[in-house]
């Protein structure tokens, strides 16, 4: 394996900082305490080699040596392979990690995206459109994740990258208090948030976009 950096955007605005999805993966290189560096892409011109590794021209990708990995799911399992912090290596636990990663990041971020969308847009309305929205993110999902976190710490045993994932994809909801009705949801966020992983992760974040923008002036 070699050397593991990290490319997000070499800037963005105020809104999304904070948020911007390298934050997911600098927070499992922090719990894994695996060495890494940051580099950034431009967001306003992407290239030929940006889309050559990520296709949609998106943030974030890893490289790790001469393996390019886009998705940050797909770059937290690569992580949890590498480190048995961030996942377990014995098959049992391993599927457990890896069924909540995909609901983390199919079954409640399909529905937590667009929610998040429209209220970035101010579209979080009286509307038919929205009611459907806020009613499959709280109804559908929510109203069920509520009991299965107020029974356990973690969603499949010790912290993973299940949690990472999910308490990330719970982080934009919290932002516009769509966790209002879910007590277990927001203590959840609260203890994963905590962590000195998250918190470095989070500060390195607001630190790199603030110097771009300094420098950007
Ligand atoms: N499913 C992708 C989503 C990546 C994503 O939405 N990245 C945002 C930054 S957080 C981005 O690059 N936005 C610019 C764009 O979509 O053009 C992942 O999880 O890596």
């Amino acid at each position: 394996m070699g050397e593991l950096i990290v490319t997000t955007f070499d800037w963005v605005p105020e809104l999304p900082r904070g948020f911007v999805r390298d934050i997911r993966v600098r927070w499992a290189l922090e719990e894994a305490g695996l060495p890494y560096r940051v580099q950034g892409v431009p967001s306003d011109s992407r290239d030929a080699a940006h889309f050559a590794h990520q296709p949609f021209g998106q943030v974030p990708y890893l490289t790790d040596g001469d393996l390019s990995i886009f998705e940050s799911g797909a770059i937290l399992l690569h992580l949890g392979h590498r480190s048995a912090k961030l996942m377990p290596a014995d098959p049992r636990g391993r599927s457990k990690v890896q069924e909540w990663v995909f609901a983390a990041l199919n079954s409640v971020e399909m529905a937590s995206l667009p929610w998040s969308l429209f209220q970035f847009m101010g579209q979080a309305g009286d509307t038919p459109g929205w009611k459907i929205l806020d009613g499959f993110l709280k109804d559908s999902r929510l109203k069920h994740l509520d009991p299965v976190l107020a029974q356990r710490e973690w969603l499949a045993g010790a912290f993973s990258i299940a949690d990472i994932l999910m308490a990330d994809v719970l982080r934009l909801v919290d932002r516009f208090d769509g966790l209002a009705d879910f007590p277990a949801c927001r203590a959840y966020l609260k203890r994963a948030t905590a962590r000195p992983s998250f918190v470095k992760a989070y500060a390195d974040q607001m630190a790199y976009f603030a110097a771009a923008g300094l420098k950007r002036g």
